[in-house]
């Protein structure tokens, strides 16, 4: 069955940003040792595009190249990958798969402030109201591993850093006897 509010999926070059992937993954670093990466800041640095989208006013990402570029750190492990879509990943990179879901109301909200245009802003929140990257995360990974988390308010991501410690903790002590 479904499973009610949340984190999720993904869409090639939008969706769903603002919803607290950045902050939660860095919060996350810090605490647990573990590395962070932000795969849009990769992209922008290395210029890992292919064209640009006129119409939603953002670079083209070249999927096989990000892919390229961040395959031995991932090799390595140990990594918490930063980004809205997770389609286009190998599936052995990762153990667990976050989707974080927040309400379109907040969203829209948070989305205004970083003066997004009417469409973007629009195709955005659309995104959210069908769940579009929660399917995408199931639909890319065993649906066990697949975990929506809730990020309205603060005291959400408290939780939500929380129970991801609580997971890495375990899996490191199921891992290492
Ligand atoms: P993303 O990386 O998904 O684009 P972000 O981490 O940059 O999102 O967060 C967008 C904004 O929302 C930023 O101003 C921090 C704020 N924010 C993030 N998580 C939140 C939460 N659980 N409650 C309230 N605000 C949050």
């Amino acid at each position: 069955g479904r499973h009610p509010p949340p984190f999720a999926g993904r869409l090639p070059h939008l969706c769903t940003p603002g919803v607290g992937k950045t902050t939660l993954g860095k919060e996350l670093a810090t605490r647990s040792g573990l590395k962070y990466v932000n795969v849009g800041d990769l992209a922008r640095e290395g210029q890992l595009y292919d064209g640009y989208d006129e119409e939603y006013d953002c670079p083209i990402l070249d999927e096989d190249r990000v892919v390229d570029e961040l395959e031995n750190q991932m090799r390595e492990g140990g990594v918490i990958v930063d980004y809205h879509g997770c389609d286009f990943f190998p599936e052995r990179w990762f153990h667990i798969v976050f989707v974080l879901r927040t309400d379109n109301s907040v969203l829209y909200k948070r989305l205004e402030t970083r003066g997004y245009n009417e469409k973007k802003l629009k195709e955005n929140i659309q995104c959210e109201i069908f769940q579009v990257l929660y399917e995408e995360a199931l639909e890319s990974y065993e649906k066990e591993i697949v975990h929506q988390l809730l990020s309205n308010e603060p005291e959400d991501l408290e939780n939500n850093i929380n129970e991801i410690m609580k997971w890495i903790e375990q899996w490191v002590k199921d891992h290492n006897s």
